[in-house]
């Protein structure tokens, strides 16, 4: 396959190469995961960025950082995602996660009347701490459970995500239904141009993540159990 304008300086090539820089320069999105203990948000994560599925999965120590890079019309979006421990003890740690993310996706169980409540909560408080702009999507886990055990109906969710301006969705990140749309709604919603013109000549999203991730297109999972290292997957974005 050949490049007939590749010579350096054509007008060709400029415009290739124009083409080539913003295709190939990833936009980093810092996103976090909140959402009561064991309503699946290690899984959504896990389910989104390796397409698997652990049956018991260890609960999360603190939080674990991963990354996944998705193509979105001519735009690579590098998703750097933060899945904070449910547990109330980790709470005060929370805002470390959520402090300049441009994206949340607060967790609930549909079999779990309870953890809405928390999911609210958890909408309260990025509203009124988070970045004002922060993408929040409300997302109902466990839904391959909705015939024998739904515990939230869908249409209460919808109307509230309605009224709170959230994105919305019900997904299960056991068979995998609607995770990737998730995703790829949020990346929809987020002002990727925003986030190139702040990014400027500084070759980075401001204040996003600041982990040390690789810049290798590897997912890389530090603090969490496990210590998985895994190989980026295909995403659907
Ligand atoms: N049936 C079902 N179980 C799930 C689903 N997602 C997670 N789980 C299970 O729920 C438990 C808690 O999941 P985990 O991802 O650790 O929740 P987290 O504490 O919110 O991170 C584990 O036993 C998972 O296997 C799902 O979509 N369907
Ligand atoms: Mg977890």
């Amino acid at each position: 396959m050949s490049t007939p304008s590749a010579q350096p300086g054509g007008a060709a090539a400029a415009a290739a190469g124009a083409v080539d820089a913003a295709t190939l320069k990833p936009i980093q999105v810092k996103l976090v995961l909140l959402g009561e203990a064991a309503v699946g948000k290690s899984s959504l994560v896990l389910r989104f960025v390796n397409n698997e599925f652990q049956e018991n999965k260890e609960p999360t120590i603190g939080a674990a950082f991963l990354t996944q890079k998705c193509k979105l019309d001519d735009k690579i979006i590098k998703f750097e995602i933060w899945d904070t421990a449910g547990q109330e003890r980790f709470h005060s740690l929370a805002p470390m996660y959520y402090r300049n993310a441009q994206a949340a996706v607060v967790v609930y169980d549909i079999t779990k009347p309870a953890s809405l409540d928390k999911a609210k909560s958890w909408v309260k408080e990025l509203q009124r701490q988070a970045n004002p702009n922060i993408v929040i999507a409300l997302v109902g886990n466990k839904l391959d459970l909705a015939a024998t055990s739904r515990g939230v109906p869908a249409e209460e969710a919808s109307a509230y995500a309605a009224e709170a301006g959230l994105l919305c969705a019900e997904a299960s990140a056991k068979t995998g239904d609607n995770v990737m749309d998730v995703f790829t709604e949020i990346a929809k919603k987020i002002p990727l141009e925003q986030l190139l013109a702040a990014r400027g000549g500084r070759g980075g999203a401001s204040g996003a993540g600041g982990s040390g991730a690789a810049g290798t297109g590897r997912v890389d999972l530090n603090a969490g159990p496990g210590g998985r290292n895994t190989q980026q997957g295909p995403c659907a974005c």
